[in-house]
């Protein structure tokens, strides 16, 4: 810290004792660590390599089923946090494996989850009583307060990430969570529904947003990769982006959810991007290609399925070997309700 420290002497030791005692304390002694000149992240710099971390997916797959764990998730914690199931102080992330046959029983919580496909296809996940079959790349939102089960009716182990906004719900103490009267939902709408009804430019014509989050719930990475490859050949490529398009709601325009921001962006061959910050970490999962993050003083190496983070306020950079493919997502709807969330694009 620059700040000086203020004396400390006997008297004033005494004095902080016995106000302790009183649940009191001097501001002065912590004033500057309350209000940083910038902000100063716990959060490590951390890089979870797909083909390392399966092998210990799969022997939980043997060790426990999907019903008995409810979920079957190995937690991705961010070694600066103490040992909470965190990755950067609001949101948490991990990956969850399900088996043929198997169901992941029925529940709703006020936590908000979204899932991006990583390994298997065919699977469901079922929202509200609609299902969705999940594809690799594929960004499924299950919205807060909302019925959800997952089931593998395919021949192969399905894995995808969980990102939820967990610690944030929990600062807030205002988690609330209730398991449903069976172990799935009996589906009500069929197949397609949601994305036919709010996810082709149109909407039914006297709709009204309910809540916050995306009428849409599965995000197709069919579409996604269309929209990116019809762009790779234009003429404006951001330097610090590439080509990077968020997710949003087709009913209000604005974040898909009301606590995750997501994003879907495409590095051109041969592109690296300049190096920029801004306030909200970062959750990266390589989708296509592989290349180098430079994050501060650390380089991380990373090829599809890969996870990492970029703590927030943290100079980063990418350097992909060819055209690469990055998934992301982060709590900046947050920082930007409250005003708080700011940028540095940063030239070479
Ligand atoms: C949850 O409900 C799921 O529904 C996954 O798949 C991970 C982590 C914390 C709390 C609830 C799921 C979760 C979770």
């Amino acid at each position: 810290m620059a700040e000086p420290t203020k004396a400390r002497n006997p008297e004033r030791e005494a004095f902080y004792a016995e106000i302790g005692e009183h649940s009191l304390s001097p501001l002065w002694e912590v004033l500057h660590d309350l209000v940083p000149k910038s902000p100063r992240t716990p959060v490590l710099p951390t890089l979870w390599h797909y083909e390392d971390v399966r092998p210990f997916l799969m022997r939980a797959g043997s060790l426990i089923t999907a019903k008995e764990a409810e979920r079957r998730v190995l937690v991705l914690r961010n070694p600066g946090l103490g040992g909470r199931e965190a990755i950067t102080q609001t949101l948490y992330a991990g990956l969850q494996l399900i088996l043929p046959g198997e169901i992941a029983p029925a529940h709703r919580h006020t936590q908000s989850a979204l899932r991006f496909v990583i390994e298997g296809q065919g699977a469901y996940t079922a929202v509200n009583g609609e299902r969705t079959l999940m594809n690799p790349g594929d960004f499924i939102i299950t919205p807060s307060w909302t019925w959800h089960d997952h089931g593998n009716d395919s021949d192969k182990p399905m894995v995808w990430l969980d990102g939820l906004d967990v610690p944030l719900v929990a600062m807030l103490d205002t988690g609330f969570a209730e398991t449903y009267n069976a172990e799935k939902q009996l589906p009500s709408r069929p197949e397609g529904d949601a994305l036919a009804r709010y996810g082709s430019g149109l909407l039914p014509v006297d709709y009204k947003p309910e809540t916050k989050t995306s009428p849409v719930f599965n995000y197709p990475y069919a579409r996604t990769r269309e929209a990116l490859e019809s762009l790779s050949g234009a003429q404006e490529i951001d330097p610090w982006h590439g080509i990077k398009l968020r997710y949003v709601s087709p009913a209000t325009g604005d974040w898909a959810m009301p606590t995750m921001a997501t994003f879907m962006q495409l590095l051109p061959k041969g592109f690296s991007t300049q190096p920029y910050r801004s306030t909200d970490a970062m959750i990266y999962v390589a989708v296509e290609g592989e290349g180098e993050t430079r994050i501060g003083d650390t380089v991380f190496s990373w090829k599809p399925r890969d996870v990492f983070v970029v703590p927030g306020w943290t100079t980063h950079s990418h350097h992909p070997a060819g055209e690469a493919v990055l998934f992301s997502f982060s709590d900046r709807p947050i920082h930007d309700k409250l005003d708080l969330w700011r940028e540095e694009r940063i030239k070479h």
